[in-house]
C-alpha cells in the first residue's frame, strides 16, 4: 500500500484496483484545443487506437476528456461534449480496464455511468448541483480535484493564505460531503490540482508538502503531464518535448506519495516506475 492511503484498494465500478503500486491513467483528449494533444484523438477511431494502445502499454485507467481545460479555455456545451466522449467510450468500455470520463456535467455523469463508465474525475471535485448524488447512486470511483476560479481566467491572480492548508481543507471537506451521501472511502481519490489557480511556487509548494494530502487517508491523484510548470523549470516551450520532465515529475509525485499518475505518455512512465519500484520498492518511506 502507498504511505498515506487508508485503503488497499481504489473501487471504481466493476474494478478493484490494488494500491500496492502506483497506478498509471492514460490520459485521451477527444478536443481540438488541449493544451498538449489538442487534434491528436479528435476522432473516433483515433481515440479508440490511442486507447488500446495505452492499455497494451500498461495503462491501468483512461481518463476521456471531451472540454479542455487549460488555462483561458472556453466551456463546451452539453451536446457537444456528448457528442465528443461517448462513441469513444462505448467502443472502449468492455476492453478491461477501467474508464474514467473527465467532466464536471451532473448529466454526462449519468449517461456516462449508466453505459458502463467506471470512474469520475471532476476538476470542479462535483460543485455542480446534482453531481455528487450522481456519484452516490451509483458504485463508480471518483476523483474530487481542487481549482481556484474557472479555466478561462484561474491563473490571471491565484491567491491563497496557505495553499497546501487551504488545498487540503478543500479536499477534505468535499470528501466528507461525498462520505455522507454514502459513498464509500475506497471510491475516493483527491487530486490537489496542478495548475489550476496556483502560480509555479503554489505548485511547488503543493508537490514538495503532497503529504498533507496522503494525510487526508484517500489515495491521491496527481496530474503534472506536460503542464506548463515543466517549462518553467526546464525551458521547454513545446508541450510534446516535456516527456523527460513529465516522467521526473511523476516519480517524484510517487515518492511523496501519489497513487495514481494522470499522463499522456504511459509507456515512458510506465518504465520508469518499473526501474523505481525494483530499485526503491513500492511504498513510500
Ligand atoms: N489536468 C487536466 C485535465 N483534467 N484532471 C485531474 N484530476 N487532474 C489534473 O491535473 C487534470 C485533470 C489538464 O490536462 P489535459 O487534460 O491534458 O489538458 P486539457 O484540459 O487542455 O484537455
Amino acid at each position: 500500500m502507498i504511505a498515506g492511503a487508508q485503503t488497499d484498494i481504489f473501487a471504481c465500478g466493476n474494478f478493484s484496483l490494488p494500491l500496492h503500486r502506483p497506478l498509471i491513467m492514460g490520459v485521451i483528449n477527444i478536443t481540438p484545443d488541449s493544451f498538449s494533444d489538442g487534434g491528436d484523438h479528435f476522432d473516433c477511431i483515433r481515440a479508440v487506437a490511442r486507447a488500446k494502445q495505452m492499455i497494451s502499454e500498461g495503462a491501468d485507467i483512461l481518463d476521456l476528456g471531451g472540454e479542455s481545460s487549460r488555462p483561458g479555455s472556453a466551456p463546451v456545451s452539453l451536446e457537444e461534449e456528448r457528442r465528443r466522449v461517448i462513441p469513444v467510450l462505448e467502443s472502449i468500455v468492455g476492453l478491461g480496464v477501467p474508464v474514467s470520463v473527465d467532466t464536471n456535467k451532473p448529466e454526462l455523469m449519468q449517461e456516462v455511468l449508466g453505459i458502463g463508465a467506471s470512474m469520475i474525475n471532476d476538476i470542479s471535485a462535483l460543485g455542480n448541483p446534482g453531481a455528487a448524488e450522481a456519484i452516490a447512486a451509483t458504485q463508480a470511483g471518483v476523483c474530487l480535484m481542487h481549482m481556484q476560479g474557472e479555466p478561462d481566467s484561474m491563473q490571471h491572480a491565484p491567491v491563497y493564505s496557505d495553499v497546501v492548508f487551504d488545498v487540503s481543507d478543500f479536499l477534505r471537506e468535499r470528501a466528507r460531503r461525498l462520505t455522507e451521501l454514502g459513498v464509500h472511502s475506497a471510491r475516493i481519490v483527491l487530486d490537489p490540482g496542478f495548475g489550476f489557480g496556483k502560480t509555479h511556487e503554489h505548485n511547488l509548494q503543493l508537490l514538495r508538502q503532497l503529504s498533507t494530502i496522503t494525510a487526508l487517508g484517500f489515495p491521491v491523484l496527481t496530474g503534472l503531464s506536460r503542464k506548463s510548470l515543466l517549462r518553467r523549470m526546464t525551458g521547454q516551450a513545446d508541450a510534446k518535448s516535456r516527456l523527460g520532465s513529465s516522467v521526473a515529475a511523476a516519480l517524484v509525485a510517487v515518492r511523496n506519495g501519489a497513487s495514481i499518475v494522470r499522463v499522456h505518455d504511459v509507456a515512458e512512465t510506465r518504465d520508469a516506475l518499473l526501474v523505481w519500484q525494483t530499485v526503491v520498492g513500492p511504498t513510500v518511506i
